[in-house]
């Protein structure tokens, strides 16, 4: 996203198998609606909307099958729009939809021979298993997944690619873990930034910190951002609100960075419920968001060190 513009495949993902919360299928619509491609293409790019993903077979049921139906459609797409040389933007929809993203980013990696880290915007660690949920909610396990953590079902087409190094997973905003996600993410030593962190540092210094890493790496950085990663104050249209999340300045700047970094290849933006949100204003932050992810900003230069910050 460092170039002056550059070519967005947006990919709607109207899934909600992997929630108990109805209303997240309406995540797509709702974004278009809120002016997502007009945002995109007024900074210059060049946006394609490739419409809804369908599943690959019927999927009316929750849980592992119907989304594995989903991901891998949604996979096939993610690959192709990366292939073509274009950013795909996948719209949720639950996050259990990042299976197929991700799955399509690994593919790619795998092809280049290029490292993949996936920087995930959420109050959650969606690091639970089949035998750890206590939900048993699909939306919270895609990263296990992807790690190949044991309990899961075929849920990738055949060849896989290999699993997503733990290590190469960093998880920012986290505020709302399981007892079995903890013992998990500490054991496969996944990145963490948690809300505890962000009080005490901001989340200046540990973002930096984290996209010298990616950079170090020469990686592919995929963003995955919940929408629950910010306070429901901003963001009510949620199914699971949890509350002291990051507020709009905080995620403003975050996307800014994320921007001038020039890191970020592929994106998701998950769990918007419409039927949940209050006059369309979670949809409305979200396109804000993303925008300044993709090179809105307020005056023409980057973040600054503190010795460089300007006023005289
Ligand atoms: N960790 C809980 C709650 C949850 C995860 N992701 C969301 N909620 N959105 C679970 O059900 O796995
Ligand atoms: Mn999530
Ligand atoms: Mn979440």
């Amino acid at each position: 996203t460092s170039d002056p513009a550059c070519r967005i495949a947006l990919i709607g993902v109207p899934i909600e198998v992997g929630t108990s919360e109805p209303g997240a299928l309406m995540g797509p619509a709702a974004l278009r609606t809120a002016g997502l491609v007009r945002a995109l293409s007024d900074l210059g790019h060049a946006v394609t909307d490739h419409g809804d993903v369908v599943p690959d077979e019927p999927a009316e049921s929750r849980g592992l099958a119907a989304v594995t139906a989903w991901s891998r459609a949604l996979s096939r797409a993610v690959l192709a729009a990366l292939e073509a040389g274009a950013l795909p933007l996948a719209v949720g929809g639950d996050h259990s939809l990042s299976l197929g993203s991700i799955d399509g980013v690994m593919r790619h990696c795998a092809s280049q021979g290029r490292p993949l880290f996936v920087l995930w915007l959420d109050a959650h660690a969606d690091f639970n298993t089949p035998e750890t949920s206590p939900s048993g909610n699909v939306h919270g396990m895609p990263l296990a997944a992807l790690c190949g953590e044991p309990g899961f079902p075929r849920l990738f087409a055949e060849p896989a690619p290999p699993p997503l190094a733990p290590s190469h997973v960093h998880l920012f905003g986290l505020r709302s873990i399981d007892a079995g996600e903890r013992a998990l993410v500490t054991a496969r030593r996944v990145g963490v930034t948690d809300m505890r962190t962000i009080d005490e540092f901001g989340v200046v210094a540990p973002l930096r910190r984290v996209l010298d890493g990616v950079s170090a790496l020469g990686a592919h950085l995929h963003v995955s951002l919940d929408i629950d990663f910010l306070d429901p104050s901003i963001a009510p249209g949620v199914g699971t609100t949890v509350p002291g999340g990051a507020t709009f300045r905080e995620a403003h700047l975050i996307m800014e960075m994320l921007h001038d970094s020039g890191l970020v290849r592929s994106l998701d933006v998950v769990e918007l419920n419409p039927f949940l949100d209050e006059r369309g204003r979670s949809a409305r932050v979200l396109v804000e968001l993303v925008a300044s992810l993709f090179g809105r900003r307020i005056l023409d230069r980057p973040t600054l060190p503190v010795e460089a910050v300007p006023g005289d």
